[in-house]
């Protein structure tokens, strides 16, 4: 590994709930070694499990020391690049993981805050992803299963490190998985990669994020 660079930690997941691939990792894995916004692009797979997760992605850290991390998941069912604000201290989930656990209402972190905003800019990602006529929203919450435990794990392993920032982004499923689930709405790989470069490059340079406007109502 080039030690002159800084190094961006990418994440994606491993197939879950009955699915045989997971897109996260096909988008993720094609930029493993890319050069973005003069940082070097180290792509690991998460298992999706929640003890499984976290503890890779402490090894991962460790090893890397990446200046910036961004976790990437599945969320099938939504419509577009959907890049989360925050991530809460709870495990809730309703199907068990891949290990076979399925914690409801424990914490992530046992002393951890209740929640954690992302550090990276949102709203000028949001803002450069539509400028490339890709579609992406602000989502407001990512959950309670294992993706929302790797965003709040990111983001309390950045918090204790100067400097580190960390975020994380939602994604629908490949065309090839909607196309088995009639009707559920999908985005194609090359999209979703060109996505994730266009949110790298402006993680990568922009320290000061932008006030727009992506509220929800509900
Ligand atoms: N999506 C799940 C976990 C792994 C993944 O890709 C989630 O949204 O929690």
């Amino acid at each position: 590994m080039s030690p002159s660079l800084p190094r961006i930690l990418l994440t994606g997941f491993d197939p879950f709930g009955g699915e045989s691939i997971n897109p996260s990792w096909e988008a993720v894995r094609s930029l493993h070694g890319r050069r973005i916004g003069g940082h070097l692009i180290v792509a690991r797979q998460l298992p999706t499990e929640f003890a499984g997760s976290l503890r890779e992605l402490k090894a991962a850290v460790r090893e890397v020391a990446p200046t910036i991390l961004l976790g990437v998941g599945q969320a099938g069912g939504r419509h577009q690049l959907s890049i989360e604000r925050v991530a809460i201290n709870v495990q809730d989930a309703r199907i068990p993981d891949n290990a076979g656990a399925q914690p409801v209402d424990e914490p992530v972190i046992a002393d951890g805050p209740a929640a954690y905003f992302s550090t990276l800019p949102i709203k000028a990602m949001l803002a450069a992803l539509h400028a490339q006529g890709l579609p992406a929203e602000i989502s407001q919450s990512a959950g309670t299963y294992v993706c929302n435990h790797i965003a709040y794990a990111m983001l309390h392993l950045a918090a204790k490190r100067r400097g580190v920032r960390a975020g994380f982004i939602h994604i629908p499923y490949l065309p090839v998985q909607a196309a088995r689930l009639r009707g559920a709405a999908s985005m194609a790989q090359a999209d979703v990669v060109r996505g994730l470069e266009i949110a790298l490059r402006t993680a990568t340079s922009t320290a000061v994020d932008r006030k727009l406007s992506a509220g929800a109502i509900d």
